[in-house]
């Protein structure tokens, strides 16, 4: 059996129970067989793939808290120290009822190849709880926070570990999560990224993630001599990634149509009104049938229905596995030219085959979603200097970052003969730099 083939095995054994990360490794290490094979050999005596696959450090811990009500609650809170070979442990943190072990996992490895492709020096982590910040009135997020930060604490640090935000986790999270850090630590320190900008957050780091999606997509875009200017966009999700990426998309001339949340979702032939999306979800905290309320352009629809709409570019900014292979399917008999991943893993692998093999583009997450957590590294050069950039700096920086990222991942598709297949070249290209720096390590 080949090397790639036992671990991929090994992996379904030893974690069973966790289909994301099963998932999140066979896309890896499926598409680094032609690599893996040059190497097997010498990886195979190393034991580079087992250390590869297996988190540095995976922690689990207690969260209580008290409601409103004065009821006790209790949550688990995770923090997967992944990977350290090129940097501190770097990764978001997520806040969802869905949160078990193998979804962190999933998120925490996918991020080692991610780091890895913007160029800085951070390693991969991820961590989160299952508390569901939905509903919650800002006391009993604090109080979730200071209690999901009093144990946390102990494990990062400016130069150990420094998370950020994901899914339910924005800039009110952050700010509680680093109040009680400082108060317990006694550090005023870059620890976390995506802070508030009067305390050492960094300038356009909460649209970076969209804005770095629409880069990365523009820049693929023009590889294939097409024009962004005019093409009908379907986006998915309409959190911190899906609103800026909408922005960013109106801004280059593309007609962004839909949005969507867990409960429905808009279709706007007008153009999603993004100051109003950004008010409903922003500020009120709504669902989107606010949106539809005051925009009579816009039709409001229950459940899922995003990947129905005819478009030329899709856009899945939600969550893992929210386009299957029937999305795909209605997606390329709907002309698609080109889908980007906003989310992390929102396309199955049966759907990622099914729109390369109808010559779709497709722009993996690790490399196209990447510019948020680029920016993150910014702000931590930003804190380590003690200075904040300007706006058109940081903009400018991670424009520059995601045209790399992208020739990049091109160039290795190209070398290892798998020309505009990015799902490959993402992996190569990230995967060489860690294995290079972890060789170099020896064995830790
Ligand atoms: P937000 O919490 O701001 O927004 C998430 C959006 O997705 C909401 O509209 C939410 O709807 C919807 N959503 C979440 N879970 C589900 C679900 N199970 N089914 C349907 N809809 C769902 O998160 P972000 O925008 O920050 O994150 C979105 C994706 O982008 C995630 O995959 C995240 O890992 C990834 N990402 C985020 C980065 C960042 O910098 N924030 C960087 C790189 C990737 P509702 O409000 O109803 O739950
Ligand atoms: O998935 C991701 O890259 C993020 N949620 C951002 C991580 C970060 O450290 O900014």
């Amino acid at each position: 059996m080949s090397y790639v083939d036992e671990v991929i095995d090994l992996i379904v054994k030893e974690n069973p129970d966790e289909p994301e990360f099963h998932q999140a490794v066979k896309e890896v290490l499926e598409s680094l067989r032609v690599v893996i094979e040059e190497n097997e050999e010498q990886y195979r005596k190393d034991a580079l793939l087992e250390r590869l696959v297996n988190p540095e450090r995976q922690l689990k811990f207690r969260v209580p808290w008290v409601d409103d009500n004065g009821q006790v609650q209790v949550n688990t809170g995770y923090r997967v120290q992944f990977n350290s070979a090129i940097g501190p442990y770097k990764g978001g943190l997520r806040f969802h009822p869905s949160v078990n072990v193998g979804i962190i996992k999933f998120l925490g490895f996918e991020q080692i190849f991610k780091n890895s492709l913007t160029g800085l020096p951070i390693g991969g982590g991820k961590g989160g709880s299952n508390f569901d910040p939905k509903g919650k009135s800002d006391r009993e997020v604090m109080a979730f926070c200071q209690s999901f930060m009093t144990e946390l604490c102990k494990y990062i640090g400016a130069d150990t570990d420094v998370p950020a935000g994901d899914i339910g986790v924005g800039g009110r999270e952050i700010g509680y999560l680093f109040g009680q850090y400082k108060r317990i630590q006694g550090l005023y320190e870059g620890v976390l990224t995506g802070k508030g900008l009067t305390f050492g957050g960094s300038l356009a780091r909460t649209e970076a993630t969209g804005y770095g999606l629409l880069y990365f997509t523009n820049a693929m875009l023009k590889a294939n001599d097409i024009d962004i200017a005019g093409k009908t966009i379907a986006v998915s999700g309409a959190g911190n990634v899906a609103i800026y990426a909408i922005q960013k998309a109106q801004q280059l001339g593309g007609n962004p149509v839909t949005c969507s949340d867990s409960t429905g979702w808009i279709y706007d032939p007008e153009g999603i009104d993004v100051e109003l999306l950004k008010e409903v979800k922003e500020v009120r905290r709504e669902r989107l049938t606010a949106y539809a309320e005051a925009r009579p352009s816009a039709e409001y629809h229950e459940g899922k229905g995003v990947w129905t709409v005819k478009c030329d570019i899709a856009l899945p900014c939600a969550t893992q596995n929210e386009l299957q292979l029937e999305d795909a399917k209605a997606l390329v008999a709907n002309g698609v030219l080109a889908v980007a991943e906003g989310a992390n893993m929102p396309t199955t692998i049966e759907a990622t085959e099914y729109l390369q093999e109808n010559g779709v583009l497709f722009a993996p997450g690790k490399a196209s979603n990447a510019g948020g957590v680029a920016t993150s590294a910014l702000e931590m050069s930003q804190n380590s200097q003690r200075l904040s950039w300007t706006f058109e700096e940081v903009d400018s920086r991670l424009q520059t970052i995601m045209e790399n990222i992208f020739a990049n991942v091109d160039a290795a598709a190209k070398d290892y003969g798998y020309e505009k297949n990015y799902v490959v070249g993402a992996n190569i290209a990230g995967f060489l730099k860690v294995v290079d720096a972890m060789n170099a390590q020896g064995i830790v």
